[in-house]
């Protein structure tokens, strides 16, 4: 059985509900070309996050896929990252109090990784599905940026996920939280999950990203 490891974040900074766990949880179990997603959910903690990935990596076969995603709140789209940094600098304190200020994720890894998920065919193929997605060149560098940036370390350095693609995705806040938070931009769940649909198949099925705008001035 092909696995794909798709992983969402418990609430943080004092809110309730994570929609980057409530999708990967409504995809436990979906299978596509193949494969079936397993949904893993990760503190939102700094060090202990990657220990947790770590055992979710060795808790079954090899997978073919891993797609982490976050919170992005304020964010009106579905927006794959493009790069992670190698830098730890929180704006406020991960859910067991650490607040690193400029400190590397991995001593004397390189600088930043790219995604290895085809960022750009996947922005392509959700828009051309009538929902909102767009290409994003910050991951931020609190907890999300944190983990993306120890998944891409361990795929490029492991010998046993050599040839795994993986990637993070971060997702936009819940209706009901943007009822707590009156101006907050929201995507509701089913549209959500649809769109973490439309993205594993197409990380599945096209090897060679498209060559198509999707930089940022600013
Ligand atoms: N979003 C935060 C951490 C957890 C989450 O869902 C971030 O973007 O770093």
């Amino acid at each position: 059985m092909l696995r794909i490891l798709l992983s969402g974040f418990e609430p943080f900074d004092r809110d309730t509900v994570n929609p980057s766990w409530e999708v990967a949880q409504a995809l436990d179990g979906w299978q596509v070309e193949g494969a079936t997603v397993q949904a893993v959910q990760l503190p939102c903690v700094f060090g202990a996050v990657l220990e947790r990935l770590d055992a979710a990596l060795a808790d079954g076969e090899r997978p073919v896929l891993v797609v982490a995603l976050g919170l992005a709140g304020g964010r009106t789209e579905v927006t794959p990252e493009r790069a992670a940094l190698n830098l730890d600098d929180a704006r406020i304190p991960d859910n067991a109090g650490q607040q690193p200020v400029d400190r590397p994720v991995v001593a004397d890894g390189p600088a930043a990784y790219f995604s290895t998920l085809p960022i750009k065919a996947i922005v392509h193929a959700l828009r051309s599905q009538g929902l909102p997605a767009s290409v994003s060149n910050t991951a931020g560098t609190f907890v999300c940026n944190h983990l993306f940036y120890g998944l891409m370390h361990r795929l490029a350095t492991r010998s046993d996920l050599q040839g795994v693609r993986g990637g993070f995705v971060h997702v936009p806040a819940l209706p009901e939280q943007a009822a707590r938070m009156p101006g907050m931009p929201s995507l509701d769940l089913a549209t959500q999950v649809q769109g973490l649909r439309i993205l594993l198949h197409t990380a599945l099925t096209v090897q060679t990203d498209l060559r198509e705008q999707g930089g940022s001035l600013h």
